[in-house]
C-alpha cells in the first residue's frame, strides 16, 4: 500500500437529486479523517477542495440533469486524481455525489494503462449506477457513472480515460446492491457485470462474498474502492440522499472493509454521497471514517 495519501475534496452535488453532498468533504474532515490516517502511520497531504461550477438546480434536459456542470466537475476530479497517482500518492476523493465516479475511475484507469497494470474496482453501493439518458427515471447523473465507464453516456465522460470503454465486466465487482431500476436490470445483465446483491450476501454471507470479489489479486492489480455511503444500512448511516433499507449492518460493513485491508492492495479510494444536510450530529461521517480506518487495517491483528 502506498504510504503517501492525498485527500482531494470535490464539493459538489450537481449529479444528485438532493442538495447537500457538496458538504461531504468538510464533514469527513470534521469527523477526523486526516488525524485517523496519520494515526495509521500514513503521510497525509490534504489538497483542499477543488473549485467548480455552482449547482443551478434545474430540470433534466434530454435525460441529463446539469450535464455541463457534471462534465466540468468530473474533468476537475479526473485531472487532480491523475496528478496524485502520477506522483506516487494514493488519492482519496472526498465527494461529492457519485457522478464523480466517472472522473475518478477514468483517471485511475488511465494511470493503470500507462503502468501496464490491471484494474479492479470494488463498487460498494445500494445502486448499480448503470442508467443512461434513455432509461433513467430521474435524470440524476449520480445514477450513471458505471454506464459512462462502460461506454454509454455523454462523449466527454465516456472518453475521459482516453480509451473507450474505460472498464469491462472483468474489472468490476458490485457489492451491497438492492435498488436497480427496470432499465438498468437488462443493461447490467447484458454488460455481464458481477453483482453481489444483498440477496447474495444474505444467502452466503459477507465473508464468502468478499472472498469472491478479492480472489486472484496479485502484484499487477491496482485495487480501487468506490465507497458510496448509501451502501450501508440507513439505520447506521442516515446521512445520504438515496437511502435504501436492508443494507449491510455495522459488523458486515466492517468485515467487508477488513477483508479489503487484508489484501494490502488498495491503491485509490472514493468516499461519496455523504450528505451532511440529512445527517444526525455527523454520525454518518463518523461511521464512514471508522470504516475507512478498517479499510486501512485498523483491526488487522498479528494472528498466531
Ligand atoms: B447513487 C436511481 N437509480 O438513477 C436514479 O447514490 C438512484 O450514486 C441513483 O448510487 C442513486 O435516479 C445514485 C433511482
Ligand atoms: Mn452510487
Ligand atoms: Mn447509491
Ligand atoms: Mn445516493
Amino acid at each position: 500500500m502506498l504510504k503517501k495519501i492525498s485527500l482531494i475534496g470535490v464539493p459538489t452535488d450537481v449529479g444528485a437529486g438532493h442538495r447537500g453532498s457538496s458538504m461531504g468533504p468538510e464533514a469527513l474532515r470534521v469527523a477526523g479523517i486526516t488525524q485517523m490516517l496519520e494515526r495509521m502511520g500514513l503521510e497525509v497531504h490534504d489538497m483542499g477542495n477543488l473549485h467548480g461550477p455552482a449547482n443551478p438546480f434545474t430540470k433534466p434536459v434530454d435525460g441529463y440533469r446539469h450535464l455541463e456542470q457534471v462534465i466540468e466537475w468530473n474533468q476537475l476530479a479526473h485531472d487532480a486524481i491523475y496528478a496524485e497517482l502520477k506522483r506516487g500518492h494514493m488519492p482519496i476523493m472526498l465527494g461529492g455525489d457519485h457522478c464523480l465516479g466517472a472522473g475518478s475511475i477514468s483517471a485511475v484507469a488511465r494511470h493503470c494503462r500507462e503502468q501496464n497494470k490491471e484494474l479492479r474496482i470494488i463498487w460498494l453501493d445500494a445502486h448499480t449506477d448503470f442508467n443512461t439518458a434513455e432509461i433513467t427515471p430521474s435524470g440524476n447523473m449520480h445514477g450513471m457513472p458505471v454506464a459512462c465507464l462502460f461506454g454509454h453516456g455523454p462523449k466527454a465522460l465516456v472518453e475521459m480515460s482516453g480509451h473507450v470503454p474505460t472498464l469491462e465486466a472483468k474489472n468490476i465487482y458490485q457489492i451491497g446492491i438492492r435498488s436497480v431500476d427496470e432499465g438498468e436490470k437488462h443493461f447490467i445483465h447484458e454488460a455481464g457485470i458481477r453483482v453481489f446483491d444483498m440477496r447474495y450476501i444474505d444467502e452466503v454471507g459477507m465473508r464468502h462474498t468478499m472472498e469472491k470479489a478479492l480472489e486472484g489479486l496479485n502484484d499487477n492489480i491496482h485495487l480501487h474502492v468506490s465507497f458510496d455511503v448509501d451502501f450501508l444500512d440507513p439505520e447506521i448511516a442516515p446521512g445520504v440522499g438515496t437511502t435504501v433499507r436492508g443494507g449491510p449492518n455495522y459488523r458486515e460493513a466492517q468485515l467487508c472493509m477488513e477483508m479489503i485491508a487484508d489484501t494490502g492492495r488498495m491503491a485509490s479510494l472514493d468516499i461519496v454521497e455523504l450528505n451532511p444536510a440529512l445527517d444526525v450530529r455527523n454520525l454518518t461521517a463518523n461511521i464512514a471514517v471508522e470504516l475507512v480506518e478498517s479499510l486501512f487495517g485498523k483491526n488487522t491483528l498479528v494472528r498466531p
